[in-house]
């Protein structure tokens, strides 16, 4: 991949980027996620039928995220944010706060953050770092009294300001995607999009993802070891 001063580059990153700050992935443990089946607990089905699951899952998410540190991938994609300023826009799947805390700014998570939630009624996302580990502490809002969720996109919900993601993706030169499988859309659908617009796109990841033929280069290699190098030259 080069990347040079007129680039404007669209970065999407999925669960492998946090990897190797020890953070599970979705496909890594088969699917499950600690024991759960993530269709079992990131829907809004689960959450009707069982909103103290939901938030022990979330919960203990919350709890590994807090014990996690950024790794040299989310260090070199703030170090090139610093170098582009505006023609850089780093979209995410992950709801931990990695890329937050290695310096990333022009950051959007399009499925949502741990450490944010909301009311179901009103609606409003508000910083909660708490653990609702049980079900006399399920949290309700002072407002109206209704119950508060996390502030997560599920299955089968509407991806956070997809308008925002297509026009940064309309004005990219270069699509860069790292750590993701490639197996949920509307997210692994965006490098489909950048095709039809010409652009190069780039997939890093150990492993090809489900999307692999859509990409112009595909670099086999973890995140942390192969983005500070992709990097260096710009
Ligand atoms: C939507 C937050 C309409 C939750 C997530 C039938 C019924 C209902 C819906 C659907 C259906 N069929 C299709 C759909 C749509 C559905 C979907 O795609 N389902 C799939 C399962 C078929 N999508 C939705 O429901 C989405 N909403 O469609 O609304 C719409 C459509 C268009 C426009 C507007 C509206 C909402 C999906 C969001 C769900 N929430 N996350 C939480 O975190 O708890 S999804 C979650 O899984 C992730 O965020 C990510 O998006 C997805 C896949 O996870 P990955 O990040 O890719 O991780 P994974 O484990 O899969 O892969 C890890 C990768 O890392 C691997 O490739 C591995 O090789 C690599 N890796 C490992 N180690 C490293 C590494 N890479 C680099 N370095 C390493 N060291
Ligand atoms: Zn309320």
């Amino acid at each position: 991949m080069r990347l040079t001063a007129e680039d404007h580059l669209f970065a999407l990153t999925g669960a492998g980027i946090s990897a190797e700050s020890g953070l599970a992935t979705f496909r890594g443990s088969g699917g499950l996620w600690n024991g759960h089946r993530v269709e079992e607990v990131a829907t809004p089905e689960a959450w009707m039928a069982n909103p103290e699951l939901v938030w022990r899952f979330y919960s203990m998410r919350r709890r590994d995220a807090m014990a996690a540190e950024p790794n040299a991938a989310h260090f070199a994609l703030a170090a090139v944010e610093e170098q582009l300023g505006d023609r850089f826009y780093l979209c995410t799947q992950n709801v931990d706060d990695l890329h937050e805390r290695a310096g990333s700014q022009r950051l959007h998570h399009m499925h949502g953050t741990l450490f944010a939630s909301r009311c179901v009624r009103c609606n409003r996302p508000f910083a909660d770092r708490a653990f609702y580990e049980s079900v006399k502490a399920l949290p309700a809002c002072s407002v109206c009294g209704r119950a508060v969720r996390p502030h997560i996109v599920w299955f089968g919900e509407m991806p956070l300001d997809m308008d925002g993601i297509y026009s940064q993706l309309d004005r990219a030169t270069v699509l860069l995607v790292v750590g993701t499988s490639g197996s949920v859309y509307p997210a692994a659908g965006f490098v489909q999009i950048a095709r039809r617009r010409g652009i190069h796109t780039v997939y890093v990841g150990p492993e090809k993802p489900l999307n692999a033929s859509s990409f112009s280069e595909i670099l086999l290699g973890t995140a942390a070891e192969t983005l500070p190098e992709l990097f260096a030259s710009v």
